[in-house]
C-alpha cells in the first residue's frame, strides 16, 4: 500500500511482554495498515521475548518487533531543520545578510569542524552600533583588506598593509584641514577630491577609500602602489561607506558564548526549561561528535507533537513502557481489568473480557472481511494458546474457541499440537537466575493503596524452581522491600494438572483471605483451579483488598 506516511503510530503491549501481548500487537498493526492508508502502524516490544514467544515467532517466520525502551520524547523528536550558520570568519556583512535573508535573530559560528563556538544574536550586533555611533574606529576590530573590500563592493587598486586597523577620517573639511587632520595609520573616506588623494599619501595612511566610484588616474594608483598605501575604490556614497565598515568587522566581534547547548537525545521535559530560561529565546542542538544540527526555540516547544502510541493488551500505566504518561495513547485494545490509563482526547477503548487480545485482532480482520495473512494467522493463533493455555484457563470464551478453529483450519495444523510446542517452548526460565525468574513475567496491579506484584511460571515441570527456592524468597523480599509492596507473589501454574503453586512474601492474610485457604507450608499456597493472574488470581485479591476497606 503506498502510503503518505502522515504519522508513525506505535502499537506496543505491556513490560515483560508475554506471547499474546507480542503477536496481538504485530497483528494489530498489520490489520491498522491494512485499514488506514495515511498513518504507518508499526509494532514494538517493551522488553525482551522469552523462549516461547520466541519460539512463535521463529516458527510463522515474523522477525522480532523494534524495543520501545521509553516513550519518553527526547530532542530528536523534534522536526530539526539544518540551522541557518556562518563561519567563524565572517564578516558582520554576511551574518547580518544571513538575518535579513531568513529573518532570524542568531545566527551560529561554526568551526571548520562544523562544531559552533558561539552564536551572534542580533541584539549583540545593535547594542554594538549603539555604542559606536558617531565614531568609526577600526582598532579595535582590525579588518582584512579582501572583507572591507568584498563589503564594500569595491575595488582593490592598490595593496599596503592586508589588516586595516585604523581611525576613520571622513574627507568633507576643507583641504588643508583634511591634510592636518590625516595620521600615520589612519583610514581616510574621499569623493572624487584627488588632489586632496595625492597629498596624503605622504602622511602614510592605513588605507584610502574613495567613494562613488571616481575615475582614478593611473599614475595616482602608481603612487599609492609605490609606497604601499591601500587604495580600494567601492560605488557607495561616504555616507553608505561609513556605515558598509561597520559592517566589514569580523562577525565574532559580537560573538557570544553564553549560550546553551542541548544535546540530540536529551528528554524534552529537561530541555524545557533550558528553552525558557535562555537569554537567546533558544537553544543549539548538537549530536554525537558535537557537530550543530538544530536550534530549538520557543517556537518549537509549542508545536511538538507527543508520540503516538496504541496500548494491546494491557492498560494500566505501571504495566505499560516507560514514559507513557508523555506520550499519546489514541487506542486501547485489550482484555484485562480497566486499570488506570487515562488519556486527555476521547480514545477508541476496546476491552471485553476473552481469552486473549489475539482473539479479539483476528476478529477485526473477520469482522471487516480482510484476509489474515499466514504469517499473522500463526502468530494469532500462537497468542491465544499460550494467553488461554490451550483453551483450557477459565478466561477462556466461546470466542476463543471460535478463533482457535477458524486459525488452524485457516493454516491446516493442529492446535492441540501447536499448543504442547509452545509450553514446551517456555523454558527460558531452567536457566534464570532468581531475580530473573520473579521478574520474567512480573505485573503489578495497584490495588486501592496496595501495590501488588506477580510473577507467573507456566510449565509442567517445577523442578529447576524447586532448587532455587531459597535465592528465589530471598529476592522476592529484596523486591518487596525496595518496590514497596504490599505483597509479592510467584504463580507456579500447572496447566495440565489445573492448579497453581503460590510463593508469596508480605501481606499474606490477603491470600489466606481470599481463597480461604492455609499454607500449605511457610508461605507457599496451593490455590486449584486458579491459573489465570489476571482472572482467578487477582480479581479475588481486589476484592478482598476493597472489601477489606468497606469494613
Ligand atoms: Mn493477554
Amino acid at each position: 500500500m503506498d502510503k503518505r506516511g502522515e504519522e508513525k503510530i506505535y502499537v506496543i503491549g505491556h513490560k515483560n511482554p508475554d506471547s499474546d501481548s507480542i503477536c496481538s500487537a504485530i497483528g494489530y498493526a498489520d490489520y491498522k495498515n491494512k485499514i488506514d492508508k495515511y498513518n504507518i502502524y508499526i509494532p514494538a516490544k517493551a522488553g525482551n521475548l522469552n523462549s516461547e514467544t520466541r519460539f512463535i515467532l521463529k516458527k510463522f517466520n515474523i522477525k522480532e518487533p523494534e524495543t520501545i525502551e521509553n516513550l519518553k520524547p527526547t530532542v530528536s523528536d523534534f522536526n530539526l531543520n539544518s540551522p541557518v550558520v556562518s563561519s567563524d570568519e565572517s564578516s558582520l556583512k554576511e551574518v547580518v545578510d544571513l538575518m535579513k535573508k531568513y529573518e532570524i535573530r542568531l545566527v551560529p559560528l561554526l568551526n571548520r569542524e562544523g562544531k559552533p563556538i558561539g552564536i551572534v544574536p542580533q541584539s549583540a550586533i545593535a547594542r554594538g552600533f549603539v555604542e559606536r555611533i558617531g565614531r568609526i574606529d577600526l582598532r579595535e576590530t582590525p579588518v582584512e583588506v579582501n572583507t572591507l573590500s568584498t563589503v564594500l563592493k569595491g575595488k582593490i587598486l592598490s595593496i599596503g598593509k592586508k589588516i586595516i586597523d585604523g581611525k576613520v577620517y571622513i574627507g568633507a573639511n576643507s583641504k588643508e584641514r583634511i591634510i592636518k587632520k590625516i595620521k600615520k595609520g589612519d583610514i581616510l573616506l574621499i569623493g572624487d577630491r584627488l588632489d586632496i588623494v595625492s597629498e596624503i599619501l605622504d602622511k602614510e595612511p592605513g588605507a584610502i577609500i574613495l567613494t562613488g566610484s571616481p575615475y582614478v588616474p593611473l599614475n595616482l594608483i602608481k603612487n599609492a602602489s609605490e609606497k604601499k598605501i591601500t587604495l580600494i575604490s567601492t560605488p557607495f556614497d561616504t555616507y553608505s561607506t561609513s556605515k558598509m565598515i561597520d559592517l566589514s568587522i569580523p562577525a565574532k566581534k559580537y560573538m557570544r558564548t553564553d549560550f546553551e547547548k542541548v544535546f540530540l537525545y536529551d528528554p524534552v521535559e529537561e530541555v524545557k526549561e533550558k528553552i525558557l530560561h535562555s537569554r537567546y529565546r533558544g537553544v543549539l542542538v548538537i549530536d554525537f561528535s558535537g557537530r550543530l544540527v538544530g536550534i530549538l526555540t520557543r517556537t518549537d516547544l509549542i508545536n511538538f507533537k507527543r508520540k503516538k502510541v496504541i496500548l494491546v493488551d494491557h492498560n494500566e500505566f505501571s504495566q505499560a513502557v516507560e514514559g507513557i504518561e508523555e506520550a499519546d495513547i489514541i487506542e486501547v485494545i485489550d482484555h484485562h481489568r480497566i486499570g488506570d490509563v487515562s488519556t486527555l482526547k476521547p480514545i477508541l477503548f476496546h476491552v471485553e473480557p476473552i481469552g486473549s487480545t489475539s482473539t479479539l485482532v483476528a476478529e477485526f480482520y473477520l469482522k471487516r472481511k480482510i484476509k489474515i495473512p499466514e504469517n499473522i494467522a500463526g502468530i494469532l493463533l500462537g497468542g491465544i494458546l499460550s494467553d488461554t493455555m490451550n483453551l483450557t484457563i477459565s478466561t477462556t470464551t466461546k470466542r476463543d474457541r471460535r478463533i482457535v478453529k477458524y486459525l488452524s483450519n485457516l493454516l491446516k495444523i493442529n492446535s492441540d499440537n501447536f499448543a504442547k510446542e509452545i509450553i514446551e517452548a517456555n523454558n527460558d526460565f531452567r536457566k534464570l537466575n532468581a531475580d530473573e525468574i520473579i521478574k520474567r513475567d512480573f505485573k503489578i496491579f495497584t490495588i486501592g493503596n496496595s501495590k501488588i506484584g506477580v510473577g507467573q511460571i507456566i510449565s509442567g515441570d517445577f523442578a529447576p524452581l524447586y532448587a532455587k527456592k531459597n535465592e528465589i524468597f530471598k529476592e522476592m523480599k529484596l523486591l518487596k522491600e525496595k518496590g514497596e509492596f504490599a505483597i509479592i507473589c510467584l504463580m507456579l501454574s500447572n496447566p495440565f494438572r489445573g492448579f497453581s503453586e503460590i510463593w508469596t512474601w508480605g501481606d499474606k492474610e490477603i491470600i489466606k483471605k481470599a481463597f480461604l485457604v492455609e499454607e500449605k507450608e511457610e508461605n507457599v499456597f496451593i490455590l486449584n483451579g486458579v491459573l489465570s493472574r489476571k482472572k482467578d488470581f487477582i480479581v479475588k485479591i481486589g476484592e478482598t483488598i476493597i472489601d477489606g476497606r468497606k469494613k
